[in-house]
């Protein structure tokens, strides 16, 4: 078992105070291919720090133990996401006059998604990612990447070879890394003088107002408030500049982070509201196991009263989410017949620890069930416009968060 964190993994306090338990769970995103094999589970509680305002859970899976060469998690095969990063590098290229002697760098850059896009525009990269499906899949496309974890160590060996990024993308990993302070000292060791770094986390407020329990999986150590993230960066000498809201992951923050400098009045503005709102008090997270569980109850309801009105019921989208939603709440094959993804690489496994089977998109019209439960609700609108048939054909689809709903 790995020792759990008893100090707070940014301010290093001991002021963690627990408020959501979401009991002994496998791994979101290790998919099964034998049922028969044993399947490694890990607690998986999440605490508020009182000192500095971070959420975060207190297992630390090791990181080569999730990132491992069959890590299934494909960028690419998220349309909206891919739209989503085709308008931030479009602006960025344009805002920081990027050209043939920049550098853009990418730790977790994954199948090269986002750093394909500087790559059409002959902006030189540097991807970084240790999972080596994604990593080849990026290599493939002509992105420069090497797989492995960026560490401080790395980034010193980076910049004694001259590395010096004019723009950092770190979207979606700063809750990853079992080494907050050691990744974020390693952003501002690589970022040139005049760099920024733009830094994409989903948006802990939003995770509790909308109830979005599923985004918790041993992948994301961190949640960030913008409180939290100002404590973290400015332990590094480095700035929230700037911030916008975006939708994407069910909402997230967008930051842009530089040496010093000037902190824009969204982010006071932010920051202010958070304080109005309570973020930096336990008293905003300490009811959201009741509303955890009050949403379990409701789905469950819901699915067994379809299910015993004889309708049939799948699932759309092999996501870590969709893992953590099914084992907490218990949701199995007595309720869903089969799970759908685009990702070729989740195709022909089984969800973790309910082994539900996991087949192609094609198959929601060849075996017509009367509901979709969305797992990736996050990407709800981009499903049911792709889905119109099933939809046209009388089929419906079950959101299960804030609420469950039918639509
Ligand atoms: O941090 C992470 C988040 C950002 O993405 C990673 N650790 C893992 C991953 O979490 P997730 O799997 O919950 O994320 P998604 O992107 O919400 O997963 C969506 C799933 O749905 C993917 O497997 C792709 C699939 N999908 C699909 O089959 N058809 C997605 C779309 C948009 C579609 O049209």
């Amino acid at each position: 078992m790995n020792p759990a964190v008893v100090s707070c993994r940014s301010c290093e306090g001991a002021a963690l105070e627990v408020f959501l338990d979401l009991g002994t769970t496998p791994l979101a995103d290790r998919l099964v291919e034998d049922r028969d094999a044993e399947e490694p589970t890990f607690p998986l509680e999440v605490a508020f720090c009182t000192d500095c305002s971070l959420v975060q859970i207190l297992e630390t899976v090791p990181p080569s133990v999730l990132f491992q060469e069959d890590y299934p998690y494909y960028s690419s095969f998220s349309p909206a996401l891919l739209r989503h990063t085709r308008e931030n590098v479009a602006a960025l290229i344009t805002e920081r006059r990027l050209g043939p002697d920049s550098l853009v760098l990418e730790p977790a850059s994954n199948d090269g998604y986002l750093l394909a896009n500087y790559v059409e525009a002959g902006i030189p990269v540097l991807g970084i990612d240790p999972a080596e499906g994604p990593a080849s899949e990026a290599q493939r496309k002509g992105v420069r990447t090497i797989n492995t974890f960026l560490t401080r160590d790395l980034a010193q060996s980076l910049q004694d070879d001259g590395v010096s990024a004019d723009v950092i993308h770190a979207n979606n990993v700063l809750a990853h890394v079992a080494d907050t302070n050691g990744f974020v000292a390693a952003l501002e060791i690589l970022l040139a003088d005049d760099g920024i770094v733009v830094i994409e986390v989903p948006y802990v407020r939003e995770l509790i107002n909308n109830c979005e329990f599923d985004t918790i999986y041993h992948e994301h150590l961190c949640y960030f408030s913008v409180t939290s993230l100002s404590h973290l960066f400015e332990r590094h000498g480095l700035r929230i500049r700037d911030l916008r809201e975006v939708s994407i992951h069910g909402g997230s923050l967008r930051l842009f982070v530089g040496r010093g400098g000037l902190q824009g009045d969204r982010v006071r503005s932010a920051l202010q509201s958070e304080f109005n709102h309570g973020l930096q008090e336990f008293s905003f997270y300490r009811n959201f196991q009741e509303d955890v569980e009050r949403l379990r109850d409701e789905l469950v309801a819901l699915l067994t009263s379809l299910k015993g009105a004889g309708h049939s019921i799948a699932a759309y989208g092999a996501s870590a989410k969709g893992s953590t939603l099914l084992n907490y709440t218990g949701i199995g094959l007595d309720l869903l017949d089969f799970v759908v993804d685009r990702n070729t690489h989740k195709q022909g496994k089984f969800m973790p620890g309910q082994h539900i089977p996991i087949h192609g998109p094609e198959h929601v019209l060849s075996h017509r069930p009367d509901f979709l439960l969305l797992l990736a609700w996050n990407f709800a609108e981009e499903i049911m416009t792709q889905q119109a048939e099933y939809k046209e054909l009388g089929g419906r689809f079950i959101v299960p968060v804030p609420s469950p709903a039918i639509v």
